[in-house]
Formats: structure tokens, C-alpha cells, sequence
């Protein structure tokens, strides 16, 4: 076997346009998060703190929305033509929904950028979490919804490849990393729904002028209704690295082929009716819709308990293949000086940590003293900044000469840059836990309020300066992961590059049970489920609060433009027709 490229000479090209996009989103976010961090710990601060929410916004949507996804995007096109061993189908299609995200990046960013400028015309100093009330120019909205299309059809594409795969093996398994995302991206399809109502039907129209007010804790339930399931959207790519490379780079074979199964399936079934898990301490919602959304969050704690099973014993097998002997003798023998599997094992490694802080969070009393404290961001520096970032730079160092057929610029600078980020995240994300349980706030440019916070906690300062130094290591970090990838696209091509294998499992698809394969079943449990979790809480916020906002005036408002103009009637026909769920609902109570 050959090198990706030599393969699929034309898909190299889709995937390497979705990898470069995504290393420049890197580039930008990490900068923002420098200038971020030393702002908000008073060592330098180079913009007003008026614009802290501008730097935020563009720091938590190019690394979370676009560094992310697109890297997903770019693996997942490897993974399926790699297993079902054939091309896309029609590569012009490829192209489209890589063009259609960029796009939709593009609009984004430049209404967040505009928060530089002149900010009257523009801004979109809304974060990542871009629910009422905060609101952001149209263009912003607009990205987001040409983006998520953009991973929409990207689906299709895959399930079509399968599809007419399917039609030339009719009896074979599911290869299994087609079949991690195929569930991966029905749940994206599921969690997705959220979002684009809140934005089409909210956000778009009010930020327009076309419709008054809306119900805030009505598009911030839409928002976690995704929100929650993206944080698996961002994770399921690097699972996958971790149940495929990772066994070939620890020297061994994945441990069981039907246990990842499953694993995916739960993250199918789960993922999305937990989002109020975000939600604790929002009014307007009750307590036992809460405490559902405990219970569903507890249980999905269960598929990565499975996945750290399974990844570290395959680990073992590995180290054990490579000579290594003793219950943790073995840990010697895996290859540390390999920088992508020292960084996926380091990035695993912090995911344990960051995963603990994750259960401490879904628990609906302790949640109480973390939520919106620097505890959360902790939180998601090890978990989307580490688990998921630090095992994509890791697997780049693999896939980049893959694709592009030249040889890795230098293996010790790699080695060197992930361990660099797990030093720097150590620093970062541990004072930040630590703060957020002094009190320290997120989202907060001056957060010692001009008042001095040592008096009170006495440890503030040491605090700062371990956030700003674990900052100041992941950017170099970062430097050195881009600058070896440009250096690395820019090298003489190489004839000698390993080969795209991926290793066969030691309990293969042969031992998983048929039922496992069966996607439509786990779709329908998946919609009944959420279900169940969000149609009386969506039900009670729109009754409480109106479905366009208080008392809701707006919504005979939009109602009658949309009859005026949409339609050109005139008189309450749609209106009635659109109410009659919710006298239904009231009826029901
Ligand atoms: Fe979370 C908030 C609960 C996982 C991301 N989370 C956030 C936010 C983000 C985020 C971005 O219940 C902030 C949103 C905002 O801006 O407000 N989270 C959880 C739970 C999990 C969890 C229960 N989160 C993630 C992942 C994320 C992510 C994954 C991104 C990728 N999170 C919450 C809650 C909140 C929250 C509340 C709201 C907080 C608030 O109040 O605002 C679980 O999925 C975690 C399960 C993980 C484990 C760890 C298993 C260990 C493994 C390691 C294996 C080891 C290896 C290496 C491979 C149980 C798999 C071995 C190496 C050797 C050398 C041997
Ligand atoms: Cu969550």
C-alpha cells in the first residue's frame, strides 16, 4: 500500500485545503487567546476592555467552530474513503461544501473583526454562545447557517459514498471508521435542528428588525440543544484517532472493534437530550427538567469510561508487542519519542482530568459554585483545548505528509511542541480551575473589579501568573506546530512516506452483534429521546414567555408580515394556524 495521496491523488486535495483552513484558524484563535489572557490577568494589555468581548468572540469561534470542524471535516473524507477503499463520488460535490463552510467562515469573521473598526456598522460581540440578548450583525448569523449547511452536505457526501458501497458489498459490516461517522454526523444532523431554529427563526429576523424581541431563554435552550452535542462533535474525531492510530502508533491493534461500536452509538443516543446540563441555574425552567438532564449527562459519562478502557488496552497490547512487561513496566515500552503518539497519549491523558471536571459540572447542586466561574473555561481547555486539540496537532504530523506526500519538516520540534502544550495547559488549565473556586469569574476583562481580589483570597496573583505563563507556552506551542506544517507543505515531495494502513482489530466486526449496524433504530431511539427530554420544556418556556418574547407582542407582529408579504393575505389565517399547538399545549395543562 501507498501514501493517502498516491491513492486518492484528487480527495488529497479537498482534504488538504480543509487542513490548512483550519491550522490558519488555529493561528489567529491562539493569538487572540494570547492577547486574551494577558489582558484579563493585567500583565499586558494591548486593546480597551472594551474590546475583550470582540477578542473572545473571534479567540472561542475560530478555534471551537472553524479550527475544529474543519479539521473534522478533513479526517472524516480520509476515514471514509480510506475504509470503503474508494473516492467520493463526485468530487465537484466535495468541493461544493468545502467552498460553502469557507464562505460561511468568512462572513463570520468579518462580522466579528468589525468589532475592531467602526462599531456602529458592525459587530458581533456575541462568543461562541450566541444567544439573546446579545445579538450580532446579520452577516455573523449568515456565516453560521452557510457553515452548518456546508457540514450538512459534507454528511450527505459521506453517506452517499457508503450507500454505493453498500450496493457493491450488500453483506458486509460496516467498515468501522465509516461507521463512527456516519453515527457521528446523525447525531450532528439531530443537535443541529437547535441551532438552525434559533438562528433562522430568532436570531435572523431580529437582528433584521423584522420582529421586535425575543424570548432569551428560548434561544439559549435551542443554543444548548446543540451546544451540548457539538462539544461530541468536536471529541468524535479525535475518539476516532484514538481507537484507529492510536493502536498503530502504540505498535499494536485496537482492542475491540464491537466496544467502539457501541461507544458511538451511545454518544448517538445521548449527546443531545443533556444540553440542560447548561442550564442550572436559568430561571424559567423546571427543576425536574433539570435534574433529567442530570440523569442522561450521568449516563453518558459510560461511553468514554468504555473508551478509556478500550484505548489503554490497546495500549497495552502494543507496548506489550514491543516487549514491554510488568502490570506498568509496560508504559516504558511505547514509543514516547514518536510526537504523534506522545501527543495523543498526552492529550488522553489530560482528558481524564478534564472529564473528572466535567462530572463535577453536571452535577446539578456542585454546578451551582462552579457555573460561570474561570472553573468552566478550566474545564474546556482540557477537554476541547486538549483531548481534542492536542490529538489533532499530534495525528497533522501523521496526516499532513499523507497528503501531501512530503516528509515531516522536524519530528524533535513536533515532539517538543506537544510537550510543550501539556506543560502550558497544566499551568493554565489547573490555576484556572483553582480561581473559578476562589471565585474568580469567566468572560470578564477586568476581573478583579478595580478593587484589589488579593486581600480577599490572598492568592490571586500566583494564580494570574501561572494562567499567563501556561498562555504564553501554548502560544509558542502553536507557533511551532504552524510553522512546521508550512515547512512541511513547502519540502521536496519524498517517494518513501509510511503507508495509509489502518491495523485490523483484535476482536473484529465479526464478534459485534448485527444489531449494532442497524443506524435507522439507533436514529429513532435517538429522536425519541430528545423527545422526551425537550418538548414540556420547550413547551413551558413558550407558554411562560411568548414564542417571540414577552407577552408575545412580536410574534402577531412577524406573523403579520410574514402574511403580508410572504403570502400577501390579510387577517389572522396563519396566526391561527401556527397558535394551534400552543392552545393545545395550554389545553393539556
Ligand atoms: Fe463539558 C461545560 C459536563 C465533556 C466542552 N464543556 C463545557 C463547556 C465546554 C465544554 C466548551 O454538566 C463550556 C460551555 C460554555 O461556554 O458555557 N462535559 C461535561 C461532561 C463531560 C464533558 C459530563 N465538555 C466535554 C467535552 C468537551 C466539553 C468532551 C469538548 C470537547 N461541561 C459539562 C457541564 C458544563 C460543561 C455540566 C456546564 C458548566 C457550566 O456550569 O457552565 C463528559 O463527556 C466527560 C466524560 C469523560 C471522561 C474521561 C474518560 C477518560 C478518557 C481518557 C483515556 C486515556 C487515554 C490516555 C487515552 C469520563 C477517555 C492514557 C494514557 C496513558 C499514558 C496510559
Ligand atoms: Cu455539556
Amino acid at each position: 500500500m501507498s501514501a493517502y495521496i498516491d491513492q486518492f491523488p484528487a480527495e488529497a486535495k479537498v482534504i488538504r485545503s480543509a487542513f490548512y483552513t483550519s491550522f490558519i484558524a488555529l493561528a489567529l484563535g491562539a493569538a487572540f487567546g494570547l492577547i486574551q489572557t494577558l489582558h484579563r490577568t493585567d500583565i499586558v494589555r494591548v486593546i480597551p476592555s472594551e474590546m475583550y468581548y470582540t477578542v473572545l468572540t473571534a479567540h472561542g469561534v475560530l478555534l471551537v467552530v472553524t479550527f475544529t470542524i474543519f479539521f473534522l471535516v478533513a479526517i472524516f473524507t480520509w476515514a471514509v474513503t480510506t475504509s470503503l477503499d474508494r473516492g467520493v463520488e463526485d468530487i465537484r460535490f466535495t468541493w461544493s461544501w468545502y467552498v460553502l463552510m469557507s464562505l460561511g467562515t468568512l462572513f463570520a469573521a468579518v462580522a466579528i473583526l468589525a468589532g475592531f473598526t467602526d462599531r456602529t456598522e458592525m459587530s458581533a460581540d456575541v462568543l461562541f454562545t450566541f444567544y439573546a440578548p446579545l445579538q450580532a450583525h446579520p452577516i455573523f448569523y449568515i456565516g453560521l447557517v452557510l457553515f452548518v449547511i456546508g457540514t450538512w452536505l459534507a454528511g450527505a457526501d459521506w453517506f452517499r459514498s457508503w450507500w454505493a458501497w453498500k450496493q457493491e458489498n450488500p453483506d458486509e459490516r460496516i467498515p468501522l471508521p465509516t461507521f463512527m461517522v456516519l453515527t457521528t454526523m446523525i447525531m450532528w444532523y439531530l443537535a443541529t435542528l437547535g441551532v438552525a431554529t434559533s438562528i433562522i427563526v430568532f436570531l435572523i429576523p431580529w437582528s433584521l428588525g423584522l420582529i421586535d424581541t425575543v424570548n432569551p431563554t428560548l434561544t439559549r435552550t435551542l443554543f444548548w440543544f446543540w451546544g451540548h452535542p457539538v462539544v461530541y462533535f468536536w471529541l468524535m474525531p479525535a475518539y476516532m484517532m484514538w481507537y484507529v492510530m492510536l493502536p498503530k502508533f502504540s505498535g499494536g491493534r485496537l482492542f475491540s472493534d464491537p466496544l467502539a461500536r457501541v461507544v458511538f452509538v451511545l454518544f448517538l443516543l445521548l449527546s443531545t437530550p443533556v444540553g440542560i446540563h447548561h442550564q442550572y441555574l436559568d430561571p424559567g425552567i423546571a427543576e425536574g427538567f433539570k435534574f433529567i438532564a442530570m440523569t442522561n449527562t450521568m449516563f453518558l459519562l459510560l461511553p468514554s469510561l468504555l473508551t478509556a478502557f478500550t484505548v489503554v488496552a490497546s495500549m497495552e497490547h502494543g507496548a506489550r508487542q514491543r516487549g514491554g512487561e510488568g502490570y506498568f513496566g509496560w508504559l516504558g515500552a511505547l514509543p514516547w519519542r514518536d510526537p504523534v503518539f506522545a501527543g495523543m497519549a498526552l492529550a488522553g491523558l489530560m482528558f481524564a482530568a478534564g472529564g473528572f471536571s466535567g462530572m463535577i459540572n453536571a452535577g446539578m447542586n456542585i454546578n451551582y459554585l462552579v457555573h460561570n466561574s474561570l472553573w468552566v473555561p478550566g474545564h474546556f481547555h482540557l477537554t476541547v483545548g486538549t483531548a481534542v486539540a492536542l490529538t489533532f496537532m499530534a495525528v497533522s504530523y501523521h496526516f499532513i505528509p499523507q497528503v501531501t506526500g512530503r516528509r515531516l519538516a522536524s519530528k524533535q520540534i513536533a515532539l517538543f511542541q506537544v510537550v510543550l502544550w501539556f506543560i502550558g495547559m497544566t499551568f493554565m488549565s489547573n490555576a484556572m480551575h483553582r480561581g473559578g473556586l476562589l471565585g474568580m469569574p469567566r468572560r470578564t476583562a477586568e476581573p478583579e473589579y478595580d478593587f484589589p481580589f488579593e486581600t480577599a483570597i490572598g492568592t490571586v496573583g500566583e494564580l494570574n501568573a501561572q494562567i499567563a505563563l501556561g498562555g504564553v507556552l501554548l502560544t509558542l506551542s502553536t507557533v511551532l506546530f504552524v510553522a512546521n506544517m508550512l515547512i512541511t507543505a513547502l519540502n521536496d515531495p519524498a517517494d518513501d512516506l509510511p503507508s495509509n494502513t489502518i491495523p485490523e482489530p483484535l476482536s473484529g466486526s465479526e464478534d459485534a452483534p448485527l444489531v449494532l449496524d442497524n443506524l435507522k433504530l439507533w436514529t429513532a431511539i435517538a429522536v425519541v429521546l430528545v423527545i422526551f427530554a425537550y418538548s414540556l420544556p420547550l413547551g413551558s418556556i413558550v407558554e411562560r414567555g411568548g414564542l417571540f418574547g414577552p407577552g408575545g407582542d412580536a410574534f402577531p407582529m412577524f406573523i403579520e408580515f410574514v402574511e403580508g408579504t410572504v403570502f400577501g393575505l390579510t387577517g389572522d389565517s396563519v396566526s391561527s394556524l401556527v397558535n394551534s399547538p400552543l392552545e393545545w399545549l395550554r389545553a393539556m395543562r
